[in-house]
Parts: structure tokens; C-alpha cells; sequence
């Protein structure tokens, strides 16, 4: 089914239209980039009919609407992913083909929209879609960084960070809304009138509100994305100028603009930065002071606000929300403060993404004071009451100073949610035992998903093609019909079409790595990739350690048999955080001995490849034959990218962590492999005085791996270069990479030789497919519907 309908003309009228009426450009002199946005405006028009409808569906119903509050969208680029779920891809492809271009080239000058740092910011991203596709009355909040996550290069190996600059093209698809626009306040003064407390904030900013429509599969439906971003009050002081300060002047501006110019690119260590709980205060009150202006001019009584209204809140980042909404009902509505509460923690629910400690947010009690007077005074009103109604409880909001705010989002939340099995019970377990014994249900699992339009139909259409040719295509909007394919994989031909793929999709690759990285790769070897940010409990300095291991067993026994393997890097690591950097540093210099090695590069090579990003990401999953999942066990709340390389035909070599343990059970034990330590027997491993010593005198393996980097084999102008790297791993070792190598070596030599067998290896790759419907976050959002949100599809097929 096409969205059109008599009024829409075709689309290669449209883009002609926008071209020369838009763009104000004739065809024989419009650049590529010209092109793209003719097509986008062309494409934006079909959606702007489904978005009208959506919008009047949903004041019509009068239903209970769902807000999702991320400090992070991690969306990538639109126009692909507009083109397949308006199902227009096709016609577009003949449009743009018709008017002399190259459509590839086309959807590639879009830049991607990285305003996001990881796992956290595109798994909201792929719920947004999915809020629509299940025509499930939602928003997203968030905020319109100018510059979104940093660029990254290599210099000499080491990285280097640019600033991202998305925002320096046109941004097509987002429509300006001047009339919704907030003042938000910071700082200043509270004091008693009339019986009631009432904050005189020092100064205060404009949020502007940016909508972006997200259109669902088949355009069902289109739900907004609403991002905010800062403007001064008083775009100039004309004081100053008129003093001849002209500088001066726009002073003001600027520090307002401040507070959405970037995006904080580290994901654990920048807790505690006023600018960081600037932004978070800023976002989450202007999408409060939204939602409540959007409720009263649809329902008269506040007291309704749970039953029509539920918020999300996207790990801690917007957990001011809480003091914020009591503060709106109780100060500005005159609600009593206990009924203040209960409204809003009836409408409030926390989704936690990480129990490592650093990056559990806590900010200290004189800076919240300091910025938010009013908020510290309600956090700490919320915390005694709660603590007088439980004197049992140990965890408090308010402790040595800080404000806890997973602890205070917790006791502000109807439910409480985690994002894989493992996660939610660890966190039953260990940071949120106490209240967790005291609010037995609230704590509740919903484990994350992949939205299968990007991450399969779209990315890989060889793949894709072949499904829908097998059992229809269905399975596009009901990702669990891939389970159809299993009773067909039997048949010769269609194994013979999905290992095409993968071979075609690996060629499409080296081409592309040959061409812009210069480094040749033969399309038969192993594809095995590691993609995610940097960090040590990611472990990719296991993985470069093994590679370090199997170039020395290769060069001691050439002849041996190899099976040729690829291994492919991409990540960024916090600016700050340099063991991360560290160990970039050392995947490059592994790369570049190996790779000059004339008797090992035929078997095994190396590639880091820079600005691991979205678009990045939708090239290397659908060619990778080997996903590496290898964190410490217990410390990767779920993983996503995880799920996208199993939909795509990728074995996982994996730990049990996260949403590993749930991908293993649905693909079957025998179809993926496992190494290493438990949970559990991390923990226990830990307090083994020795543990990684115990482990190199065990392994001679790991010791000789080891033993070359610290003698500056792969650094020799600088041999004590990673004597950082290899100091920790033989010392501390907190993340256990020297326990869990040798049953890691194991588990990769299981792997070559499968590897080997190349129809059996075609056969648990297709089973991967077939059986990872299950992690769709269609699957995921209509769990959060049903047991967090108590929320209903409107939907012309609901
Ligand atoms: C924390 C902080 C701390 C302050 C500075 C900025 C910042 C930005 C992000 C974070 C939270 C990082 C948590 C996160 O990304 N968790 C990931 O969430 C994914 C989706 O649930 C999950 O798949 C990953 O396993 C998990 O690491």
C-alpha cells in the first residue's frame, strides 16, 4: 500500500516542485545535495497527511497519551527510513534514477542526526518508530543539540575528536513551532505568599520547540518528536550595545544557547557538571509544562492527570521531572502535597539502562540548591516523607550530600523497569534491593528491541528480499512470522540465497573498506566485528588480545589451517577517559603490524574503522558473519546492536550478559558461542586474591599475548607504550579479561572451525534469523503498553 491519494501528485513532480519552489534552483544547476532536499521536502509532504490524521485520532479518542523523556535520540539519518515505511522507496528509486542521479548517492548526503551517545539514545530512537508503527497515541522529548556526538579520526592511531556540525545543513525535517515556547528558570530565591512557596528564579532561558513526525510502518500512524532548544529572552542587551558594547551584548544569547549546544559525550564520568543538570532541567520542564498545557485543553480535572497521561523517563537524566510536576501541582495548582505526590508518581516511570556505579547520577545537594532552590527543598520534603511511611528503608534520595537521583526516581515512579532479564534481576539484587523489599511490584522487566524496518528491511535489502520471497511480508510489522522461515531452511536453494547475501553484502563491504581505507580484504574471510562505544567492561581489549595470541600461534605454524579472519573495530571512547583511548590506540597499532605481516595477513587482519555511527552501523551489521558480545558478565544492562547482528544472520560469540542470556534461548544453544564466567561467578572471581596473575601463569597463551605488548612489539620506536594496558591487566584486571581468555581462545577456535564447515555455518546463521523475531521493539513497546503505560493502539488496524 503506497500513501497516496488523488491529491498527491507523483513523486518526481514533487521533488521537481520543491526544487525549484523550495531549494529555488532549475535541474541544470542543482547539486547533489540540492537533490536530497527536493526529495526529503517531496517525502515530508506524504507524511505530513498520516501526522494531521494521527494528531486528530488522538484528540478524538481523548486516550491516554504516552510521553517519552530521553536526553537522547540517536536517530541517523531520516530519509531511507521515511522512503521504506511510507513504502515509497521504490518509487523514489525511479524518480531520482529518472531525473540522472544516483539514489544511493542521494540518501547518503544526508548527514546523520547523532544526538546520542550509545545503546540508551538509539534504543529511544528505535521506540519512536515503534510508538508509531503500533499507533500508540506518544511524543518524544528531548533536546535539539547543535552539535550532536563528536567526530573521530585517527591521528597516529590515537583519537581525535572534532565537533559534529548536523545542524549546518538545512535540517528538513523538522517543522519550528515559535508559539510553543516555555520560559525556564534556574537559580534565584523561594519565599512564602499567601500560604503557598513560590520561587523567584535569577534568571531564565526560552525553550523553543522543533517537531519532527516519525512516521510508523506503512504509515499507520506518525508521532511526533519534539526537541527543544535555547534561546535568550532578550536576544540582545540594549543596554550594553547602546554603551557601544557591542560584544557584550550578545552575551546573553550565548549563554542561553549554551544549554543546547552540545550534546555530553561521555556516557559514564561527566555526572556532577552544572551544564549537564542545566540541560536536564531544561528539557524536562519545558516537556512538562507541554504535556500539562496539552492535558488541560483536552480534560478539565488535574486529578485525571495518571489515568490520561503516562511519562517515561529515559534513564535518570529527566528524574527532576518528579519535584518538577509536584512542584507545578502543588505550588502553581495549590494541589495539597500529598495528593501532588501521588498524581505525579502515578503518572511517572523510570527505565534504569546501568548498575555500574559511575554512571549512576548523584549531584551534589549545594549545586541542585544553588540552580534549583525550590527542587532541593521538594526532593527533600519527598525523601522524609517517604522515609516516615518506611523507617526500615537504607537507601535514601538525599545521602552524604548528594542527591541519588536512580533513588529518588525510583520512589517517584509507578513502575520501575529494566532492560533485559539479567539486568532487572540484578537490580532486584543489588542497587535497588532495599526498595525494591519495600515496593515488591514495581520493579518490572522489559527487555529491549530492534525496530526490524532499519535494522533489517531497510539495511539489508538482500536479506530481506529473500524472506519476503519465502514467506511473504508480513514479517515487517510482526516480526515473529520470521519463525515461518524455519520449516523452509531445509531447502537447498534458499540456503544457497542467504548465503549469497552474506557473500554479496561482505563484497559490498571490502569494496567499500578498499575504497576509503585503502586496506584490502578478501570477501570469503570471517567478518568479525566488535561495534559499540569504548569501554572496559566491553572488553574489546580482550578481543585485541586474542588477536595479538592467534597472530603469535599463525607465525609459529603457518601451514596449520587457518581460517581467515577480518576483525573489524568501531567505537568512540569518552574524551576523557583515557585506558578507552588507550586502547584504540592499541587495536590500531595491533592492526598495523599484523596487516604489513606477510605471513599471518593472509589469515588474519585488523581494521579499525573511524566515527562509528548509525550509518556505519546499518553497512557493517548486515555483512558480519561474527558478532562480538564479550562484556564482563553482569555489567552490560542488555545490549541492542547484539540483536540487530543475530536478525541479520550473524553468530554471536558472547558472554552471558544482558540480553545475550535471552538471545541465546531463543536461537538455541547449539546456534551460538558461549564463553566465560557467570554473574555470579564474576563476583566470586573477583575476591580471588591473584585472580589475573592465576590466569597468565595458566595460560601460556595469554601470557606470550601479553609478554608482546608490554615489550613493545606492535609499539617498537615506543616499547613501555601500553605498559597502562598491560600493568592493569596483570595487576587490578577488575573486568577479568586474563580469567575469561582461555575459554574465550576456546570458544573463537570453535568458531573457525565452524566457520569451515560452510553450509552447517549457513544454516545456524539462518536460524539466528529465523528465530530472533522475538526482539523487535514492537514486541518491546507493546510490553511497556500493557504493564507500564496502561495505554491502547489507535490504529486504523489496532
Ligand atoms: C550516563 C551519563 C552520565 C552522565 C553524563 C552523560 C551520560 C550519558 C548516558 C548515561 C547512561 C548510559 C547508560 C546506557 O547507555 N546504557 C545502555 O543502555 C542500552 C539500552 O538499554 C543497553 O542496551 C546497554 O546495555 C546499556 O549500556
Amino acid at each position: 500500500m503506497t500513501y497516496q491519494d488523488a491529491r498527491t501528485p507523483g513523486l518526481q513532480d514533487g521533488i521537481l516542485h520543491h526544487l525549484t519552489y523550495t531549494i529555488g534552483k532549475d535541474a541544470a544547476h542543482a547539486t547533489l545535495h540540492d537533490w536530497r532536499l527536493a526529495l526529503s521536502f517531496a517525502v515530508r509532504d506524504r507524511i505530513v497527511d498520516s501526522w494531521f490524521a494521527s494528531t486528530r485520532a488522538s484528540y478524538e479518542a481523548g486516550a491516554k497519551r504516552v510521553y517519552y523523556l530521553s536526553m537522547e535520540f540517536l536517530i541517523g539519518r531520516l530519509l531511507g527510513d521515511a522512503l521504506v515505511n511510507l513504502r515509497l522507496d521504490g518509487e523514489a528509486k525511479a524518480a531520482v534514477e529518472g531525473l540522472g542521479l544516483d539514489f544511493d548517492a542521494v540518501l547518503h548526503d544526508e548527514p546523520d542526526a547523532a544526538l546520542g551517545n550509545g545503546g540508551l539514545g538509539r534504543l529511544a530512537a528505535c521506540f519512536l518508530e515503534s510508538l508509531s508503527t503500533l499507533a500508540c497515541p506518544a511524543m518524544g522529548y528531548g533536546i535539539r543539540y547543535e552539535h550532536g556526538l563528536f567526530r573521530q579520526s585517527f591521528d597516529n592511531g590515537r583519537q581525535v575528536e572534532a565537533p559534529e556540525t548536523w545542524l549546518q545543513q538545512r535540517h528538513v525535517w523538522e517543522f519550528e513551532r515559535p508559539e510553543a515556547a516555555y520560559s525556564i528558570g534556574f537559580g534565584g530565591h523561594v519565599a512564602e505568599q499567601d500560604g503557598r512557596m513560590v520561587w523567584t528564579p535569577a534568571e531564565a532561558v526560552l525553550a523553543e520547540a522543533y517537531d519532527t513526525p516519525v512516521v510508523g510502518w506503512e504509515a499507520r500512524w506518525t508521532n511526533t518528536l519534539r526537541l527543544w532548544a535555547a534561546r535568550a529572552i532578550d536576544p540582545l542587551d540594549l543596554a550594553r550595545f547602546n554603551h557601544g558594547d557591542h560584544v557584550g551584548a550578545a552575551v546573553p544569547e550565548m549563554l542561553a544557547r549554551a544549554i543546547s549546544r552540545v550534546l555530553y559525550p561521555d556516557d559514564t564520568t561527566e555526572a556532577g557538571k552544572e551544564l549537564r543538570l542545566k540541560q536536564e532541567y531544561f528539557f524536562t520542564a519545558a516537556s512538562l509544562h507541554d504535556i500539562l498545557r496539552r492535558f488541560d485543553s483536552e480534560h478539565g480535572d488535574i486529578r485525571l492527570l495518571p489515568e490520561k497521561v503516562a511519562i517515561q523517563l529515559n534513564d535518570t537524566h529527566p528524574a527532576i521531572a518528579g519535584p518538577e510536576l509536584v512542584r507545578l501541582l502543588h505550588d502553581t495548582r495549590g494541589l495539597p502535597f500529598d495528593e501532588a505526590v501521588d498524581i505525579a508518581r502515578r503518572t511517572l516511570n523510570y527505565t534504569n539502562h546501568t548498575l555500574l556505579p559511575e554512571a549512576l547520577e548523584k549531584w551534589p545537594v549545594p549545586l541542585m540548591a544553588r540552580l534549583l532552590p525550590r527542587h532541593m527543598m521538594l526532593i527533600e520534603r519527598i525523601d522524609a516523607d517517604h522515609a516516615a511511611r518506611f523507617p526500615a528503608r537504607a537507601t535514601h534520595a538525599v545521602a552524604d550530600g548528594e542527591v541519588n537521583m536512580g533513588a529518588l526516581s525510583f520512589i517517584m515512579a509507578n513502575r520501575v523497569n529494566g532492560v533485559s532479564a539479567l539486568h532487572t534481576g540484578l537490580m532486584k539484587q543489588t542497587v535497588f534491593a532495599d526498595l525494591h523489599a519495600l515496593h515488591p511490584g514495581r520493579i518490572v522487566n522489559q527487555t529491549n528491541g530492534v525496530t526490524p524496518r532499519r535494522w533489517l528491511h531497510a539495511c539489508n535489502p538482500r536479506l530481506a528480499g529473500i524472506i519476503t520471497g519465502t514467506i511473504g511480508e508480513g514479517w515487517i510489522g510482526d516480526l515473529e512470522r520470521l519463525a515461518e522461515l524455519e520449516p523452509h531452511l531445509g531447502d537447498a536453494g534458499l540456503q544457497q540465497a542467504i548465503a549469497g547475501a552474506k557473500r554479496a553484502n561482505k563484497a559490498d563491504l571490502a569494496d567499500w573498506i578498499g575504497a576509503t581505507h585503502g586496506l584490502s580484504v578478501d570477501p570469503d574471510a570471517m567478518f568479525d566485528v566488535q561495534i559499540k562505544r569504548i569501554h572496559e567492561y566491553k572488553r574489546q581489549h580482550l578481543n585485541i588480545l586474542e588477536a595479538v595470541a592467534l597472530w603469535q600461534a599463525i607465525r609459529a605454524n603457518p601451514d596449520a589451517g587457518w581460517t581467515p579472519r577480518i576483525k573489524i573495530f568501531a567505537g568512540k571512547a569518552a574524551p576523557g577517559y583515557v585506558f578507552a583511548k588507550k586502547i584504540i590506540r592499541l587495536v590500531n597499532d595491533v592492526a598495523a603490524v599484523l596487516n604489513a605481516d606477510p605471513v599471518t595477513s593472509r589469515y588474519l587482519k585488523v581494521i579499525f574503522l573511524p566515527n562509528y555511527n548509525v550509518t556505519l552501523a546499518e553497512r557493517l551489521i548486515p555483512a558480519a558473519d561474527l558478532s562480538e558480545q564479550i562484556s564482563t558478565a553482569g555489567k552490560e544492562a542488555s545490549g541492542t546492536g547484539n540483536m540487530k547482528f543475530a536478525l541479520n544472520g550473524a553468530l554471536t560469540v558472547g558472554t552471558l550478559d544482558g540480553a545475550n542470556v535471552e538471545i541465546r534461548d531463543h536461537v538455541g544453544a547449539e546456534n551460538f558461542f558461549l564463553f566465560g564466567m557467570t554473574a555470579e561467578e564474576v563476583v566470586a572471581r573477583r575476591a580471588v586474591e591473584g585472580h589475573a596473575g592465576q590466569a597468565i601463569a595458566a595460560d601460556p597463551r595469554l601470557a606470550a599475548a601479553l609478554a608482546a605488548i608490554h615489550d613493545g612489539a606492535v609499539s617498537p620506536g615506543d616499547p613501555t607504550r601500553y605498559h597502562d594496558i598491560t600493568g592493569n591487566l596483570r595487576g587490578p584486571d577488575y573486568f577479568l579479561v586474563c580469567s575469561d581468555f582461555a575459554d574465550y581462545w576456546r570458544a573463537q577456535r570453535e568458531v573457525d572451525a565452524a566457520y569451515r564447515d560452510a553450509a552447517h555455518w549457513t544454516r545456524m546463521a539462518a536460524l539466528n534469523t529465523a528465530r530472533s523475531g522475538w526482539f523487535s521493539s514492537d514486541r518491546t513497546i507493546r510490553g511497556y503498553m500493557a504493564e507500564i503505560w496502561g495505554a491502547a493502539s489507535l490504529g486504523p488496524r489496532a
